[in-house]
């Protein structure tokens, strides 16, 4: 069987960063994309020799840059097999009444949106081949609601139904599609959140054991590796000290 070739969405940073070595340590080529193009040449320096790696720095929110960057892919690129849309974040922890509207343009530009843009230009592709395989990272997020999550669980749960809805329209395609959605992850996702301000995002993963990017680029990569008719369509997966969004078992 020929390798096969995953483009990966916020592939600088944790979960996406930690899926593209693991992919690539087990023979998946690579087109790493993200905005901080340093470090996806930094990756791709690192990863290139074990497989073929292509990079894209677009901001998932501006939609002709994402069309124009997956349309011009080099010709040993072309052919997608896999799609991780795992770009995303959480902006702010508000309650409803003092939110940020940018943060709220944020969530659902990048989180909603951006994999749309991304999606739509593959899916295509994939159709055209007659195979593919679409991964969403979702959340936790995106199957329950927590105080001051609002928009970034609105956002997850618009990743939850636009899985569904690909799936449902993708089927008689030969495509999989399907969510991992995890729990807490210790990456940069809670600098981000937070703005920078190290404090608060450090105290989140405190007193217990969190999930570590590795735990999900583990289970992805065991998702990509069925056989080809079994799709892993929904898969939540938490630390062992998180019982749901609120309930975190912490010394
Ligand atoms: P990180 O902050 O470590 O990584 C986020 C990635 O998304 C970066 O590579 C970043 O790249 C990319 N990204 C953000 N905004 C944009 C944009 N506008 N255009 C293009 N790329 C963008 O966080 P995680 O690895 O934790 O997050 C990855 C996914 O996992 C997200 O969808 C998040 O919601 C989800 N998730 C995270 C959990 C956690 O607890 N950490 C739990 C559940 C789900 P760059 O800045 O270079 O563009
Ligand atoms: C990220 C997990 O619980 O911080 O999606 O929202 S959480």
């Amino acid at each position: 069987m020929s390798a096969k070739t995953a483009l990966i969405t916020g592939a600088t940073s944790g979960i996406g960063a930690a899926t593209a070595k693991y992919f690539a340590k087990n023979g998946i080529h690579l087109i790493l994309c993200g905005r901080r193009q340093e470090r996806l040449t930094t990756l791709k320096e690192k990863l290139e020799n074990h497989v073929n790696v292509h990079t894209l720095s677009f901001d998932v929110r501006n939609k002709s840059a994402v069309k124009e960057a997956i349309e011009n892919l080099p010709e040993d690129f072309q052919k997608i097999d896999i799609l991780i849309n795992n770009a995303g974040n959480a902006h702010g922890l508000d309650t409803i009444q003092d939110g940020n509207t940018d943060d709220w343009d944020a969530m659902l530009d990048i989180n909603v949106k951006g994999l749309l843009y991304v999606s739509d230009s593959i899916i295509p592709k994939m159709i055209a081949q007659n195979s593919g395989h679409i991964i969403n990272i979702g959340s936790t997020a995106g199957k329950e609601v927590y105080p001051k999550g609002n928009v970034y669980c609105a956002s997850k749960h618009a990743v939850d139904a636009i899985t569904q809805g690909m799936r449902i329209d993708l089927n008689g395609y030969n495509i999989r599609v399907g969510a991992v959605n995890p729990g807490m992850v210790e990456t940069e996702f809670s600098q981000v959140r937070f703005k920078g301000d190290s404090d608060k995002a450090d105290k989140v993963y405190k007193g217990f054991k969190p999930l570590q990017a590795e735990d999900i680029a583990d289970i992805i990569h065991f998702v990509v590796t069925r056989s080809y008719h079994v799709n892993i369509a929904d898969l939540v997966v938490m630390s062992v000290d998180q019982a749901s969004s609120t309930i975190v078992n912490k010394k």
